[in-house]
């Protein structure tokens, strides 16, 4: 279990309120593990705000977590009309400012909580917090950091990192459980479930070195209300079947390197635009490619968002020594976790293949021998 140091442990008691920041490109990590800070928090009489790059996507992953609470709830045991303050003020709390401002609710000695990322993966905050109204608060006893991805050299802040975590959320939980000393309620457990459930593909990336701990915790979420099935159905449910379209022409076009380690996917700009990106396969296509025999890295190049920028994603298997963050630390803004991580680059898309083949090692083989081997 993660050590949390005293000065962490003071500071977060001393702190009149927080910002709080999550990573770029927000997933349901590190939106679960910045809303049960806030929440928590909250019932400490300490107020929040929660910063993001994204707010449609902050949004979507936070209501689809509070669509499980709300069906969670088994008539005659809980109402969720019990929630619906907290709901409504921790959603309140999410702002979609593009500027970071000096918000006088939070009184005059504010922390910056970091979830699931460092001061600089903060997306467009990251940038902005040292010319902003709250650059003053920027220093190292202000800056707390909870993550789980690698660190990075030197930053602003006090940490607590540990690689061997699931997830943000996870690190989180004791925080919040051990340091808050808040209990679990249904509203918190479901959160933080989510971020857990999210962050290890539902628990198939546990490791040995933690996965004791983390299987224990999601124990005890679940006995506080958190519901397992409906967590699956809210991340995974509700896809078009334009997804299955755009999976399917991605996975025919897969290209194997000699040795079918590495199944280099290549996004498709036509798809792209008739699918739509929000329908562009992601966890299945993973999935499906690195469960296939003697495949070891999955490498998918996308279009990204906007015009002219590149996201690549990596995945490994369960037996590979291929490590993904380091590979994508290789390219600007890039970063992750041995198993999954991922870069963003601005170019041409057939730069950026060039590129992935010569750092992965790619040879790549005639099509006619790719046929079932
Ligand atoms: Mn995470």
């Amino acid at each position: 279990m993660v050590e949390i140091k005293e000065q962490f442990k003071n500071r977060l008691h001393e702190a009149t309120g927080a910002y709080i920041f999550v990573h770029t490109c927000p997933d349901f990590d590190c939106v679960s593990s910045a809303v049960a800070m806030s929440y928590a928090l909250g019932k400490l009489g300490k107020k929040s705000v929660i910063n993001t790059d994204d707010i449609k996507k902050t949004k979507k992953w936070f209501d689809k977590t509070c669509s499980v609470i709300a069906d969670g709830t088994e008539p005659g045991i809980i109402d969720v009309n019990d929630f619906a303050d907290d709901l409504e003020s921790v959603s309140d709390r999410i702002f979609a400012s593009d500027v970071l401002r000096d918000y006088e609710f939070l009184g005059n000695d504010p922390i910056l909580i970091f979830c699931d990322c460092k001061p600089t993966r903060a997306g467009k905050f990251a940038e902005q917090i040292p010319y902003s109204p709250i650059s003053d608060y920027f220093t190292d006893g202000n800056v707390l950091v909870i993550d789980h991805h690698p660190a990075e050299g030197q930053e602003c802040g006090t940490f607590l990192i540990d690689e061997d975590m699931s997830s943000a959320s996870e690190m989180c939980a004791y925080v919040i459980r051990d340091v808050l000393g808040v209990p679990f309620d249904r509203f918190l457990s479901q959160f933080l479930f989510m971020g857990i459930a999210s962050d290890s593909g539902f628990f198939q990336h546990a490791e040995t070195s933690n996965a004791a701990d983390t299987f224990a915790l999601s124990a005890e979420l679940i006995r506080n209300g958190a519901v397992p099935n409906m967590s699956y159905a809210a991340m995974n449910y509700g896809r078009e079947a334009n997804h299955n379209l755009y999976l399917a022409e991605l996975l025919r076009n897969v290209r194997y390197d000699k040795e079918r380690k590495i199944a280099l996917v290549l996004d498709d700009l036509g798809l792209y635009f008739d699918c739509g990106p929000g329908n562009r396969p992601a966890d299945v296509l993973f999935e499906i490619l690195r469960s296939t025999r003697n495949v070891d890295v999955v490498v998918f190049v996308k279009y990204g968002y906007e015009e002219g920028r590149i996201d690549c994603s990596v995945r490994t298997g369960v037996y590979s020594d291929f490590d993904a963050g380091e590979f994508c630390r290789k390219f600007n803004d890039g970063g992750g976790h041995k198993h999954a991580a991922s870069f963003r680059v601005w170019g041409e898309f057939d730069d950026v293949v060039d590129r992935v083949i010569e750092l992965t090692g790619f040879e790549g083989v005639p099509k006619r021998l790719r046929k079932c081997s």
